[in-house]
Formats: structure tokens, C-alpha cells, sequence
């Protein structure tokens, strides 16, 4: 899920002064960027402007973003000899812009509504090392891993040490979350996902600073999400290709998750967005622990409109379910809110915010996200 970008029209605006790592390098810019979507719509947290590939470039592979191409990486890594070249970096000095503007928009946010980092999961971050950029079928990156696995996992380490480094930057710069996006690991099997990848997205999770909620969220995941559990986080992002009650079942609820709208749904009319975000509603049947997102991030043909609509409608019927358990309505009238009643009688939170002081931005602005299972 990603909220600023092209769909907005004053997002277009900046970029047509700035390069797109021009605005990721200026804090004042990306700050701005940043909360363009927190200013439109009444979203429940701001997602920190950045990319997950921006520490490749001072690891010296050659990022570029091409115009219309996206991201391009001039040298790619597919061999040992290769893999000595990658410059070892500590980000806090190789890219101290994005900390810089963390520290500017946690300040400006002045406790609306909590911050979120993010990185990019080992897994997705070397494919794009491996494939020198996007890719439809990984043959690079699983020509290296089954190939030359001890320089596979030597690569994936390297950027574990990186990326936990970066999440605790962007925690101590003042992000209350953060997102680990391992957007393009629904491409594995299970036995290679814990193979290849599980090990290392385990390192990341568990290096992360203790306390922070962290989000793991993948695409094309259905048949890793019990594994993606295994590796860690305390909300699983789920696509829209899964059943969200059957999801969560796998995962026994014992995590949150989060997601489940295809972004492509917002293309469609305003009764038409209503119709499918309720039923992913329903689904959710009002258990504490369900994070409402889409799938994935928003497509550049989006109308605005049709963001803030939906928006609207999720903060509605939250509150509807919220307000009915808490006026103790009877289930049977108020389908959303049975699971709650029958798991958490008193509707209490199960982690107060006296206890966590920095959820409770976003325990104000929507009391059903903040409830973990
Ligand atoms: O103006 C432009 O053309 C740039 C488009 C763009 C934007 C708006 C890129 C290039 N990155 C971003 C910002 C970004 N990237 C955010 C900002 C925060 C927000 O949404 O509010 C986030 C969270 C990301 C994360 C990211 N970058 C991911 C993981 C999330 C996902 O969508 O899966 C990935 C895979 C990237 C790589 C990347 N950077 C940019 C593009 C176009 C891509 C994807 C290219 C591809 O499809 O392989």
C-alpha cells in the first residue's frame, strides 16, 4: 500500500519540479509529499515518503528511475564477483535525508495521526539487486539462489544488516510503525520461501527496535502466509487474491492484518467500491486485529474521489460496529460486531494505551484498528 504518488494532482505538481530521487533527497519536499494524502483524506496514519530502494544507490549498484520505466539498476549483482563490488554503507550516513525528513514530519504531524517507515524485505530488495530491475518471472535472482546459494545467502545478509539499521533509523527519527514490503515474494514456493528468504526476513523483524509494531506485507502470498507468520510481524498485509476469513483462519488470528481491497476496485463507480469494501467488512466479521487497506498501492488512474469515498465509507462502518459493541447492541442485529462480543467481552483494548502511549494517535482516530487479536 502506498497513499502519495501520481493520482494526486499536487503530487504531479512537485515532481514536475523535482526528479524522484530529487524529492526523496529533499526532507522538505518529501515531508510536503508526505502528507498530501493526510491532508486530503481522513487516513488513519501517514506513510513516511521514501523508497525501499534508496539504500541501493550509495551501495553502489547504479540506481537510476527512469522516466515511465521505474526504477533501473545500472550494475546488477549475479555472481560472487559481483556481490564484492556492493559497498558496504551505514544508512544513517549514506542516506540521512530520509531520517531527516521522518524528524520533520513527525513534528508536523504534531500527534494526528501516527508515522509509519518502512523498508523493503530482503527478498524484494535483492531482486531487484539480482534482475538490475522489475521483473515478470525472477529467472536472475532464482538462477543465483539455486545456483550459487552460498552467495545467495551472503547477499540476503548484507542486506539484512542494512535494512534493520534503517527501519531503527527511521524509529529513532520518529516512526511509530513500520512496514517490512516484500511486495515480490509471492513468486517463491513455500519450500524455497523458507529456504531463502524466511531466515532473513526473521533477522529483519527480530532486529527491529522492541516495541514497534511491525506490518510484513507481501503480494501473491497465499500459499507463504502461515510462513510469512512464521518470520514474524504482528500484522500480516494480505492482497486481494485471498478469501479474508480463510486468510486470517491459516493464520489462526494470532496476528492482525491488514488490506484485501484490489486497488483496481477503485477504478470502478463510488456504489460499486461501497459494495466490495463492505463485504471485505463482513468478512473481517468485526474481529479486533483487522487493519482496513488495500492490497497494494494506489494505481496513477485513481480519481482522488473515489480514495476519500472509501475512506469515508471504512470510517463509517467502523464506527457503526464500534459504537454497537459499545452500547452492548446484540449481535444478532450487528453481524460486524459478533466475534469481538464473543472474544473480548468488554470490548477492552488488549493493549491499553497507557501501556503504549505511541498507538494512541491511532487508537483515537479509529479504535478498530488498534486492537490486536
Ligand atoms: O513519481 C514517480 O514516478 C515515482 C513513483 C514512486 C513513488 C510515489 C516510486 C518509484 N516510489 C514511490 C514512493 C514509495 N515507494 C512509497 C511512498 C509512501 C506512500 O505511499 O505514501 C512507498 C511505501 C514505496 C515502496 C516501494 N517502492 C515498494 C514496495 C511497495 C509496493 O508498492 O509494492 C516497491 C516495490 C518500490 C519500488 C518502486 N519505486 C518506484 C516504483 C515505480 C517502484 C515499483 C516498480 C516495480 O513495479 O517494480
Amino acid at each position: 500500500m502506498r497513499q502519495a504518488g501520481r493520482y494526486l494532482p499536487e503530487y504531479r505538481a512537485l515532481r514536475e519540479r523535482f526528479g524522484f530521487l530529487e524529492l526523496c533527497k529533499n526532507s522538505e519536499a518529501a515531508s510536503e509529499v508526505t502528507l498530501q494524502p493526510i491532508r486530503r483524506f481522513e487516513v488513519d496514519a501517514a506513510i513516511l515518503f521514501a523508497d525501499i530502494l534508496l539504500v541501493l544507490e550509495p551501495m553502489g549498484v547504479g540506481l537510476k528511475f527512469a522516466k515511465g520505466d521505474g526504477p533501473v539498476i545500472e550494475r546488477p549483482v549475479r555472481s560472487r564477483e559481483d556481490l564484492r563490488r556492493l559497498i558496504a554503507i551505514d544508512p544513517l550516513e549514506a542516506v540521512p535525508f530520509v531520517f531527516e525528513t521522518a524528524r520533520t514530519v513527525r513534528r508536523a504531524l504534531g500527534g494526528r495521526v501516527p508515522l509509519i517507515g518502512f523498508a523493503g524485505a530482503p527478498f524484494t530488495v535483492a531482486s531487484y539487486v539480482v534482475e538490475g530491475g522489475a521483473s515478470r518471472d525472477y529467472l536472475h535472482t532464482k538462477q543465483l539462489m539455486y545456483g550459487d546459494p552460498e552467495t545467495w545467502h551472503e547477499l540476503m545478509q548484507r542486506l539484512v544488516d542494512v535494512t534493520v539499521r534503517y527501519l531503527n533509523g527511521q524509529i529513532a527519527a520518529g516512526a511509530q510503525a513500520v512496514q517490512l514490503f516484500d511486495s515480490w515474494v509471492g513468486t517463491l514456493s513455500p519450500d524455497d520461501y523458507r529456504a531463502f528468504v524466511l531466515p532473513h526476513s526473521r533477522a529483519v523483524i527480530t532486529g527491529v527496535t522492541p516495541g514497534v509494531p511491525v506490518i510484513h506485507f507481501g503480494t501473491g502470498t497465499a500459499a507463504l502466509l502461515p510462513l510469512m507468520r512464521e518470520a514474524g510481524g504482528d500484522v500480516i498485509g494480505l492482497d486481494w487474491r485471498v478469501d479474508l476469513r480463510e486468510a486470517w483462519a491459516r493464520l489462526d488470528h494470532a496476528v492482525a492484518v491488514q488490506g484485501n481491497l484490489d486497488p483496481a476496485v477503485l477504478l470502478a463507480s463510488p456504489p460499486e467500491i461501497r459494495r466490495r469494501a463492505e463485504a471485505i467488512l463482513a468478512r473481517a466479521g468485526g474481529r479486533p486485529g483487522h487493519i482496513f487497506n488495500l492490497g497494494h498501492g494506489v494505481h496513477q488512474q485513481t480519481s482522488p474521489d473515489h480514495v476519500a469515498a472509501l475512506v469515508d465509507l471504512v470510517h463509517e462502518r467502523s464506527s457503526l460496529a464500534v459504537r454497537g459493541a459499545a452500547e452492548g447492541e446484540p449481535s444478532e442485529k450487528n453481524p460486524n460486531i459478533a466475534h469481538r462480543e464473543k472474544r473480548n467481552p468488554e470490548g477492552a483494548a488488549c493493549e491499553p494505551s497507557e501501556k503504549n502511549p505511541e498507538n494512541s494517535a491511532l487508537e483515537k482516530r479509529n479504535p478498530v484498528v488498534r486492537r490486536r487479536p
